[in-house]
């Protein structure tokens, strides 16, 4: 390192120069062979998130903070045979009162791939856990080999941890990737590409002052729990593809931006600092029916946007991607300098109409269901937070038919917003509405207190992560089909998710399916 670098502390934001690094993109993951077939190894490497920090102990897929980008065909097979070769003790705070970390081995994974269609046996269900050389497994292992079928529309998706009672410090320690989707609609579009196709995952970290990264092992309350789960990790570095604080050079032209919110429990409202518009194009599903103009843009943990910024106007100038946060270190995420030569002339376009428009209607669905999120207490005294009132061993509930359409009203009684997320599907939101919360909770009926809100223009389109809005009825829809079998339903702040606020959703085969549909509220 240079000797007149500035005396950096890691641990101490005020201290960090910022847009130092340039943006990295992470490498396009390599078949060994038949084009088809991927080995990535989960692996302890040393990675640099700074210039001017020392080498940080991270675990990452192939050892990379992102880890290498899948980049396949819609409809093409694709089998990845996730190897666990990290140590055996976990280099963060584990608790071991959390449920599924209570009597199991200490370093435990299981990739989902998040927002995939995909058989339960390769979705990464938490209890599909597995150690080193498969020693041991959790109980709903199956295969060692996933298979991907890529049925579904081109989009973003990505892959990360998803071990019981764990996730939140796999995922935290640097176990996520980009997984994207390409299909010939989209390919039809001559939408930026190449080079001005760029994949943001955005993270907050927080780190000692020797580099290492840091995760709490006590929340900011007394508890008799040592280490214990915290309500939730905000960090004080925003991290994107793996650099703090990293600037961009581009060319004054269009470019697309994938990019997904993969913080364990921070939101983003973002937005750029010269106060121009951007062009969204797809959400966490994939391509809009349309493009949509924003000033700014909201994402909870786990979901994706698909924006379009066009840089032509702004030659020369420095502009900031910011977030809404009232620290001067949390409201920035990222540096554009538009001071590259154009190198051709931009072809790419924003058609008017992007993908076809499919919508699934009310009046479809087979089943409605009323569901719950609320706060309690664990047996500890800490505040856990519940979905339909149940914990995670409670029998499984939500076992929709296969080949069903159902309603969920995401009832939520916690006083915040939660990110909740269901696998296996792509769904549409429908609308949220204020309810009483009182009421609700002394006679369990929803009592309206006013209009319907339709979705916000930037959630106008396939979703699999939703903001289940506090006091709120948040209402989705969704059509189970393809596949049968174990799957999980839960809230996306990672905290939360590992204490609880996830469930067994069991797709079900059955020639009568039991039809408890239910008139809707009005
Ligand atoms: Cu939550």
């Amino acid at each position: 390192m240079a000797n007149n670098q500035p005396t950096v502390n890691p641990a101490d934001p005020e201290t960090i120069p910022k847009f130092i690094d340039p943006l990295p993109i992470p490498p396009v993951a390599k078949p060994v062979f038949h084009d088809s077939y991927y080995e990535i190894e989960m692996r302890e490497a040393r990675h640099q998130f700074h210039s001017y920090f020392p080498l940080t102990t991270v675990w990452g897929y192939d050892g990379m903070v992102p880890g290498p980008t899948f980049d396949v065909a819609k409809d093409q097979l694709v089998k990845v045979k996730w190897i666990n070769n990290l140590p055996l003790k976990h280099f963060l705070p584990v608790d071991h009162t959390l449920h599924g970390a209570i009597d199991s081995p200490e370093v435990r994974t299981v990739v989902h791939l998040h927002g995939a269609n995909v058989d339960w046996e390769s979705d990464g269900h938490p209890e599909a856990w597995f150690t080193k050389d498969y020693a041991r497994t959790g109980a709903f292992f199956r295969r060692m080999v996933y298979e991907y079928t890529n049925h579904q529309q081109g989009t973003t998706l990505w892959y990360h941890d998803h071990a019981i009672g764990l996730t939140r410090l796999n995922v935290y320690a640097g176990l996520a990737g980009f997984y994207l989707i390409r299909d010939s609609l989209e390919r039809r579009l001559k939408l930026p590409s190449g080079d001005y196709e760029i994949p943001l995952m955005i993270q907050d970290k927080s780190f000692k002052e020797d580099g290492s990264l840091f995760y709490p092992d006590q929340p900011p309350f007394p508890v008799s729990v040592n280490p214990s789960v915290v309500p939730g990790f905000l960090g004080n570095t925003i991290v994107v593809n793996g650099k703090v604080w990293p600037h961009l050079r581009v060319e004054p032209r269009k470019y697309r931006f994938r990019i997904v919110n993969a913080s364990n429990r921070r939101g983003y409202t973002l937005s750029l600092s010269n106060q121009e518009a951007f062009t969204q194009i797809g959400t966490d599903g994939g391509l809009m029916a349309s493009p949509v103009q924003l000033n700014s843009i909201r994402l909870e943990p786990a979901e994706r946007a698909d924006l379009i910024i066009d840089f032509s106007t702004m030659q020369g100038q420095t502009i900031t991607l910011q977030n809404d946060d009232p620290s001067p270190h949390l409201s920035v995420v990222l540096q554009f300098r538009v001071d590259l030569p154009l190198r051709g002339e931009d072809r790419s376009q924003i058609p008017a109409q992007l993908y076809p428009a499919m919508e699934l209607h009310e009046h479809t669905a087979h089943t409605v269901r009323d569901l719950t999120l609320s706060a309690t207490t664990d047996e500890f005294g800490r505040p856990m937070l519940l979905l339909g009132e149940r914990m995670w061993h409670d029998p499984a509930t939500e076992k929709p038919a296969y080949d069903s359409v159902e309603i969920w009203n995401l009832v939520n009684l916690t006083g915040g917003p939660h990110p909740i997320h269901v696998h296996l599907v792509q769904f549409r939101i429908l609308e949220r509405r204020p309810f009483n919360i009182e009421r609700f909770q002394k006679k369990g009926i929803i009592e309206y207190t006013g209009p319907a809100q339709p979705p916000k223009d930037y959630e106008r389109g396939w979703k699999d992560t939703v903001r289940a809005e506090a006091g709120m009825v948040t209402k989705i829809i969704m059509h189970f089909k393809e596949h049968t079998g174990n799957y999980v339903w839960h809230c996306h702040f990672l905290e939360h998710e590992d204490h609880d606020m996830m469930r067994p959703l069991r797709v079900i085969t059955d020639t009568h399916p039991v039809q408890d549909k239910h008139a809707t509220h009005t």
